[in-house]
């Protein structure tokens, strides 16, 4: 066997010559590839008012500059970035060839969940298509989505795996920026030879964080920006369980949209505090030379409270470069067109809902019931608005998704920051509570709500919703 065949196993040189460490766990995946510039992943765009993909999930994609048994769509990780308008038809041929059941969520997207829409009750076979049809409403924001699968019981080990891709929605402002970039964040744990690690109980626990932090599917990618230009950048928390603490070092971050939705204008943050399923869209204006890192800080989720603190290291996404003489940056503009959040309406019903564990903290559920697809466990008359208030009664936080209808979030038990817009992941803190309102409008049908750390959802912590007339 020469050198190359031997391909990416650990060698070290010892007294009896060569010895080679093939596989052993503390040899782990190595990034073949890191710090090189940021690609975009293939973008699909609409033409006519129509677009139409066809997704294949398969194993065996690059990543970090690595063949890996790692999954992917279309044999990458990212997926192509699908653009679309409001008023949209998007089709998309979805064909499963992984070893197991899947499906596809269009995170964020105010879409049907009946039939082939946005629904997550469907069950696409290994070796079989399925045809979706997503109406994209002539009022739909302009923003930053993500698609990602959705089949209970295997959406952490397949998005953990790779399966995830943008989805844009265009027709929003004219941003005086000179690009407009996706980096959609991943993290994955591989073993030595490229496979998927399993995590163990307590990893799930938790939520299973990766050793391996991705941006569209590269390790610490760079990106080049002049000073005096200036970038969108449309950060995708796109990690199972990990939070993502955003900054850039030597910079402020501009904040113009949160999960899709644009802020009334752009907000000047130091942080910027994503969950997993959150979105960003930043503005990033250098104005100087230098080497700048985007960081995620040190988190702490709390406990899972049977011994085993839920935090996550510093860790580098990528790395802004900018070269030449400092220029001064353009302003932007002082308004965005944000929705009405609709502080008028008033909440017809008040709910709660409790986040939580049972079984000396061994099952996941809501108001105390594992998922169950079939049971209904929340009616909504379609065209009202309801007040919910949804509480983690674990010492851990919970990240709360609910699919197809935002909502506004109105106070919570920290006192983080409100955006004011309409957002569709919000952090339940630790033994505490957020207050969120909710219009069911647009949209008639049975979906879900969760918790988006998805070893939790995938445990148990989801119910169903049916919004009828
Ligand atoms: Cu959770």
């Amino acid at each position: 066997m020469g050198l190359a065949a031997a391909g990416a196993v650990g060698v070290a040189g010892g007294a009896a010559g060569w010895v080679w460490s093939a596989g052993s766990p503390d040899a782990g995946f190595r990034p073949a590839v890191s710090g090189a510039p940021l690609r975009d992943p293939e973008v699909l765009g609409s033409r006519g008012g129509r677009l139409h993909v066809e997704l294949t999930a398969a194993a065996g994609v690059r990543l970090a500059g690595r063949d890996t048994a790692a999954l992917g769509f279309n044999g990458t990780s990212p997926g192509p970035t699908l653009r679309v308008r409001p008023g949209d038809e998007l089709s998309v041929r979805l064909t499963n060839r992984l070893k197991q059941p899947t499906n596809l969520h269009t995170h964020g997207l105010r879409v049907s969940p009946q039939g082939n829409g946005d629904n997550p009750f469907l069950r696409i076979e290994p070796g079989t298509s399925f045809d979706y049809l997503l109406r994209i409403p002539p009022g739909h924001p302009a923003g930053t989505f993500w698609y990602h699968p959705h089949h209970h019981g295997m959406v952490a080990d397949q998005l953990f795996g790779g399966l995830a891709g943008m989805l844009l929605v265009d027709g929003g402002p004219d941003l005086p920026v000179d690009r407009d970039r996706v980096l959609l964040v991943t993290d994955t744990t591989m073993d030595a030879g490229g496979g998927v690690a399993q995590p163990g109980r307590m990893d799930r626990m938790r939520g299973r964080q990766g050793e391996l932090v991705l941006v569209n599917g590269q390790h610490q990618p760079s990106i080049s920006a002049a000073p005096g230009t200036a970038q969108r950048w449309r950060i995708v928390n796109g990690c199972v369980s990990r939070m993502l603490p955003l900054r850039l070092t030597g910079h402020a971050l501009d904040l113009v949209a949160l999960d899709g939705a644009f802020l009334p204008a752009p907000a000047s943050r130091d942080r910027v505090a994503l969950a997993p399923g959150n979105r960003a869209d930043v503005v990033v204006r250098p104005t100087a030379a230098g080497r700048f890192e985007l960081v995620s800080e040190a988190s702490d989720r709390g406990s899972t409270g049977v011994g085993g603190d839920v935090r996550s290291e510093p860790v580098v996404l990528a790395t802004l470069l900018s070269a030449g003489p400092a220029a001064p940056v353009a302003p932007l503009p002082a308004a965005l067109p944000a929705e009405n959040p609709g502080s008028a309406t008033e909440a017809q019903r008040q709910v709660a809902f409790t986040m939580g564990m049972g079984m000396g903290g061994m099952t996941f559920g809501i108001d105390g019931r594992a998922f169950d697809p079939e049971r209904d466990d929340h009616s909504v008359l379609f065209g009202t608005t309801e007040e919910w208030t949804v509480t983690s009664s674990t010492p851990m936080a919970h990240p709360f998704h609910l699919h197809v209808w935002p909502f506004v979030v109105l106070a919570t038990s920290d006192g983080a920051p409100l955006s004011g817009t309409p957002q569709d992941v919000v952090l339940v803190p630790p033994r505490g509570w957020v207050r969120l309102r909710i219009p069911f409008t647009a949209h008639t049908g049975r979906s879900v709500f969760h918790c988006h750390i998805l070893d939790h959802e995938d445990a148990g912590m989801m119910a169903t919703i049916q919004v009828r007339r």
